[in-house]
Order: structure tokens, then sequence, then C-alpha cells
């Protein structure tokens, strides 16, 4: 029996008599992929910046060049990596429960690379840049190999009307888009198990999904190595890392099923 075998047991008996299981995923759940969380994407020519003050329209509009640079950065080092035990243990459970909806902060697409398919973004998606003006419609998607390569100025502007492109992401004091609030708390008033998977649950309206369950009769399941925001109204807290836990978790319910 591994050292989190009794609470993983626990875990899994509570998972195994669920009907409509709901994740809630931050930048954790993609740290063992080799994604410094967000509170880490800070280094280099950005350690000198708190997340909050980059990722914001202000300093989009107040230095464009090196936000835009930011996420160039952080976009090459995601198309370096791969999902990891804990992307592929949440794809697993998905096969086993047809009604599993993840709900992730993240900005990455590995939880899709992974196989999952019901996926909810709240803060869109790094991968993705569209027009700072929306100038075709909200959002004006532009595709970046569809421009000039000769044009090396970063940010590039948008072909339709010459303003910046920024990417397609949440920034701080920005509202989420409507459908992926909207469906994430219709998971989470759902919900009979919520598994809070890498967060320091520190940003809202993301933090307030899990109280949400809870208020609704879920049983919460946190992972995660340290203690956050969520870990108070956790009923079961596995303490270690997703890509360890998880594949646990999913093999004790299998070896069960
Ligand atoms: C909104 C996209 C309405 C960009 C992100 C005061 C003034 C103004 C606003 C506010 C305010 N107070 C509160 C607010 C609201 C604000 C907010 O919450 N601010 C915080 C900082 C206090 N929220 C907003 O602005 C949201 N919009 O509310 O609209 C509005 C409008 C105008 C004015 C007011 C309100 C928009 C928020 C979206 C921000 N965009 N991302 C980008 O990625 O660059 S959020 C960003 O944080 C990332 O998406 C990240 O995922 C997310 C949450 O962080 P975590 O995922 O939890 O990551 P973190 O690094 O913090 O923690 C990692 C965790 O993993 C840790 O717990 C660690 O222990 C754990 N871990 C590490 N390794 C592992 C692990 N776990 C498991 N396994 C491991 N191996």
């Amino acid at each position: 029996m591994t050292e989190y075998g009794e609470l993983i047991q626990q875990a899994a008996h509570v998972l195994r008599g669920a009907r409509h299981p709901a994740v809630l995923t931050g930048a954790g759940v993609s740290q063992e992929s080799g994604v410094p969380t967000f509170r880490e994407a800070l280094d280099g020519l950005w350690a000198q910046y708190d997340p909050e003050e980059l990722a914001t329209p202000m300093a989009f509009q107040r230095n464009p060049k090196l936000v835009w640079d930011w996420y160039a950065h952080r976009r090459a080092l995601l198309g370096a990596v791969q999902p990891n035990p804990a992307h592929l243990a949440l794809a697993r459970l998905e096969q086993r429960f047809s009604s599993l909806r993840i709900i992730t902060q993240n900005v990455d697409d590995l939880h899709e690379q992974a196989g999952s398919t019901h996926i909810i973004h709240l803060h869109g998606n790094i991968a993705r840049s569209k027009c700072v003006a929306n100038c075709q419609g909200n959002p004006t998607l532009i595709d970046l190999t569809t421009l000039d390569p000769a044009d090396d100025e970063t940010p590039p502007k948008c072909p339709h009307c010459g303003e910046f492109v920024r990417p397609d992401v949440v920034w701080f004091h920005e509202v989420l888009p409507a459908h992926a609030i909207q469906d994430a708390t219709a998971a989470a008033q759902r919900c009979d198990v919520m598994l809070v998977v890498g967060t320091s649950g520190l940003v809202s309206p993301a933090s307030t999904l899990p109280h949400l369950a809870k208020q609704h009769g879920a049983t919460i399941i946190e992972i995660n190595p340290a203690a956050s925001t969520i870990s108070p109204i956790a009923d079961i807290k596995l303490t270690g890392p997703a890509g360890l836990l998880l594949p646990q978790l999913v093999e004790v319910l299998d070896v069960e099923a």
C-alpha cells in the first residue's frame, strides 16, 4: 500500500459512486510536463514582473512588445512539452465517466493532447491570437502563419485594421467568455464530486467554483502538494504531485471496476 493508500482508497470510493464528476485544474496539473506554474512563469527578462502586472490589458497598452514577447516565450515553451501522467489519467477518467467535465484555468492544450474532450477553458488559449480591437467581431482570430514573415515586428499587426494582435487569453480585469463561465457554473452546480487539481485558488471567478460545487452537495477532493485557498473546504486532501496521485487514483478505480 503506498503512503497515499488510505486516502487514495477513500477518494476512489467516493469517485466510484459519482454520477457527474467535475474537475477544476490549474497550472499545477501541467507542472510535471515542464510548464512553469503561473506564478513561476516569470523567468529571465520577465522575472522582475508580477504576473498580475503583465497579464492585463493595461500592461499590453503600456508595453505591447514586452507582453507579446512574454507570451511568445511561453508559447515556445509549450511547443516543446507533452501531456504528463496527470493529464493522461484525467483522459482515462473521462472514458469511465462520459459526463465528466474538465474546467481548466490553463491556457495550454495539454488536456486536449492527452485525449480529454469535454474541456471548458476559462482563461482562453495561448496558441490562439486575435485582433486587439476584435475588428471583425469578437473574437477576430488571426492565424499568425498567414502574416508576412518579412515583418518581424512584435506584436504583429492585424491584417484587417492594422491594430496590434494579442494573445486570445483572458487577462486580469477582463471578463471571462460568457459561454465558458456559464458552462463552468452549470458543471459546478451539477457535479456530485469535484476534483480540484493544481490550483492555488487565488484567481476568481475560477476559485469560486469549488465553493459552488460544495454548496450544491458535491464532495471536494483536492490534489496539490501544497495548501491552497480550497484546502479548507476539501473533504479529501491528497497532498502530493498530480502526476503521481491521479494515476494511482484511476488505477484503484480500474482495479475495482
Ligand atoms: C474577472 C490567462 C470581472 C493569462 C489568467 C482587484 C482588482 C481587480 C480585479 C480583481 C481584484 N481582486 C480580484 C480580482 C479579480 C481577478 C483576480 O482574481 N485577481 C487575483 C490575482 C486576486 N480576476 C480577474 O480579473 C478575472 N476577471 O474577475 O472579471 C472583473 C473585471 C474587471 C475588474 C474586476 C473584475 C480574470 C482572471 C483571469 C486571469 N488570467 N490566465 C495567462 O495565463 O497569462 S489567470 C492565471 O492564474 C492562469 O490561468 C493560472 O492558471 C491561474 C490561476 O493560477 P493557478 O492555476 O492556481 O496557478 P498558480 O501558479 O497560482 O498555482 C499553481 C498551483 O499548483 C499551486 O497551488 C501549487 O502548489 C500547485 N502545484 C505545483 N506543482 C504541482 C501542483 N499541483 C499538483 N501537482 C503538481 N505537480
